[in-house]
């Protein structure tokens, strides 16, 4: 039975190589071998060509190699199958390390200790207790879940944000636009973490970042977003970094991706980059996530982790 792998910006060796290890009764083929389209039933992929997956006739189930899935439900030509996405420790984990850091490099002064380190300084500044900062989640998902959980274990109060209503424990929660108002009112560091879909493209915005908490030990609101890019409108972010309004941001994703060398973002002060690593998609781990899930489907075990194709993730 085969399985190909369409991964585009990713280095597609590695992926064959741990699928290989993780399903060696399988052929696993990229789009660039020959092979008949019509032999193919699995498909893994990270940003396919849109139009690509249609052309295989017998697919049954398309794996995104990622948690989100906008680099599918982009393609206005994806076949109505299922689609799988990630939902892993591996991943998660990853996630949330990311968000942990940038909370606490915000919280513990990390740009200033830098500065002053530079500049051969000894200046302490007072340092408040996590107990004493309101992080806000948005998107209490799998990965907002999790980075909710590690933030209240350091002390920090916590509040997420969903589109229905959800409960974890510790957490307060405010979910649709009703809660939305609130939610922004009670948060000093805003963590966004959600899915891009029609319903959060250009989400945070200008309104979004008046909306944060004005009264916290920051001295102003941060935002942290490691969703996606285009849910954030990055000219408000530059703008409320530029005239104080925003105390800082870290950003791992973006609009246009690599973010263009001439981008302000790069100058913007008190911004932290990285370049869309906040959770790598680990192969072996992740090819062992897909082999035991197809695995299970030919089992006639039901798949797990399906997107919701009319909600967009
Ligand atoms: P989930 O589907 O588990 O969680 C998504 C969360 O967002 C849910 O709580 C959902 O609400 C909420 N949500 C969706 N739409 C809205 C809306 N309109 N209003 C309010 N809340 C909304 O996804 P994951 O946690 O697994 O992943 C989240 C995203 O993280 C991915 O889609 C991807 O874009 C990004 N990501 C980024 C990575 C990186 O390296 N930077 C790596 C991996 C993922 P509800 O609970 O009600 O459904
Ligand atoms: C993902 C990502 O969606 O890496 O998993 O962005």
């Amino acid at each position: 039975m085969t399985v190909l792998v369409a991964v585009r910006g990713w280095k597609p060796d590695h992926w064959i190589h741990a699928l290989r290890a993780a399903a060696p009764e399988r052929t696993v083929v990229l789009p660039g071998d020959a092979f008949d389209p019509a032999s193919v039933r699995y498909a893994l992929v990270w940003k396919p060509e849109p139009g690509y997956l249609k052309t295989l006739p017998k697919l049954e189930v398309i794996f995104s190699l990622g948690a989100g899935v906008d680099h599918l439900t982009s393609d206005p030509e994806l076949p109505d199958l299922p689609v799988v996405r990630i939902v892993d420790p591996d991943l998660t984990g990853r996630m949330t390390e990311w968000v942990v850091l940038n909370v606490l490099m915000h919280h513990r002064r990390h740009a200033h200790y830098a500065a002053a380190q530079a500049a051969g300084r000894w200046q302490p500044l007072r340092q408040w207790a996590a107990g004493d900062v309101r992080v806000g989640i948005m998107g209490l998902g799998e990965l907002g879940g999790d980075a909710a959980r590690a933030l209240l274990t350091l002390g920090f109060k916590v509040a997420g944000w969903s589109r229905t209503e959800k409960h974890v424990d510790g957490v307060a929660g405010f979910h649709g636009s009703d809660g939305l108002a609130p939610f922004l009112a009670r948060t000093d560091i805003l963590v966004s973490l959600l899915p891009l879909t029609a319903a959060t493209e250009n989400l945070i915005d200008r309104a979004v970042i008046d909306g944060l908490a004005k009264d916290g030990p920051l001295g102003g609101p941060v935002i942290l977003n490691a969703g996606r890019g285009r849910s954030l409108v990055e000219s408000d972010l530059l703008a409320a970094l530029e005239d104080g309004r925003l105390k800082g941001a870290s950003l791992d994703v973006f609009a246009t991706e690599p973010l263009p060398p001439d981008s302000p973002l790069w100058r913007a002060p008190n911004l932290y980059i990285t370049p869309h690593v906040a959770a790598e998609s680990d192969p072996e781990a992740l090819s062992r996530y897909v082999a035991g899930e197809i695995a299970a489907y030919e089992a006639g075990r039901p798949l797990g982790h399906l997107v919701d194709r009319a909600r967009g993730y």
